[in-house]
């Protein structure tokens, strides 16, 4: 996007207070709801996430980004409901039992409502069991799991291996800052990601897969 849509500029910049003035008139010029997520609002935080990404912009940046996010979302989310626009997919997402940094996984859950996934959060310090009855409850089709200390790892594979103890099959996305890929592979998730850019990407690919 080189020339981003003012819009889509005003939710990379954290303009909170523009957002809903801009949405009205993309409204007011003929796109629909549905039309301005896709294509002002998703890209936008792509381009939020790649610069994360980069360390072009901080956590600061980018969770002020995801308000301006919201407050578009705010605007259009009775219209998507009216319009019968559902998410195509959902998911549940949580830190590990005995884990309390949420600032990551509320990055993640974001990006994955901007890339049009209905999430359902568990928040922090949520044991195994609480994420199975979520899963069976909304018959969720991908599952996050994150921790940030090194000591709930272990509490993640408890995770995983209860879920599919339980016999569901959701996608399993693990990530956090001591997660690696070669521990998603170890404790049976079926992906994983390093920050809350690409855990977009690879939330689709697995949904789609
Ligand atoms: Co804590 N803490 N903390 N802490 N804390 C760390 C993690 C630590 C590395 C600091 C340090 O010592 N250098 C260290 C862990 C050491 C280790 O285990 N190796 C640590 C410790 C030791 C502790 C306590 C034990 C301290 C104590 O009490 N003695 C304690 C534990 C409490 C508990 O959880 N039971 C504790 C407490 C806290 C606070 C409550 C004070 C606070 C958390 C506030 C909150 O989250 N609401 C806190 C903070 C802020 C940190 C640091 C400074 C910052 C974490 C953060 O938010 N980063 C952290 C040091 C650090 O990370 N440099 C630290 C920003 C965030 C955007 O990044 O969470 O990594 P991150 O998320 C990224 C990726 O990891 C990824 O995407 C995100 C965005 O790009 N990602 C996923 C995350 N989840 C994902 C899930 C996915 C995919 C990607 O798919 C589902």
């Amino acid at each position: 996007m080189n020339d981003p849509h003012p819009l889509s500029a005003a939710v990379i910049a954290g303009k909170r207070k523009d957002v809903p003035a801009l949405v009205q008139s993309c409204l007011e010029a003929g796109e629909s709801a549905q039309f301005i997520v896709e294509n002002r609002l998703v890209p936008a935080m792509a381009i939020v996430g790649e610069s994360f990404k980069n360390n072009e912009i901080f956590v600061p940046e980018m969770l002020i980004a995801a308000r301006a996010m919201k407050e578009a979302l705010a605007v259009l989310e009775p219209m998507l409901v009216e319009a019968g626009v559902k998410p195509e997919f959902n998911a549940v997402i949580g830190t590990v039992e005995g884990d309390l940094h949420d600032i990551g996984k509320n990055l993640v859950a974001m990006m994955w409502k901007g890339a049009n996934i209905d999430v359902i959060d568990l928040g922090v310090n949520v044991p195994p069991a609480k994420f199975v009855d979520a899963i069976r409850e909304h018959n969720a089709k991908l599952v996050g799991l994150s921790a940030l200390l090194t000591t709930t790892m272990p509490a993640m594979r408890e995770t995983v291996k209860a879920i599919r103890e339980a016999g569901l099959s959701p996608k399993i996305m693990v990530g956090g800052a001591p997660i690696t890929v070669e521990y998603a592979a170890e404790i049976g998730a079926d992906g994983y990601a390093a920050d809350a850019g690409s855990a977009v990407d690879a939330a689709m690919a697995l949904l789609r897969a």
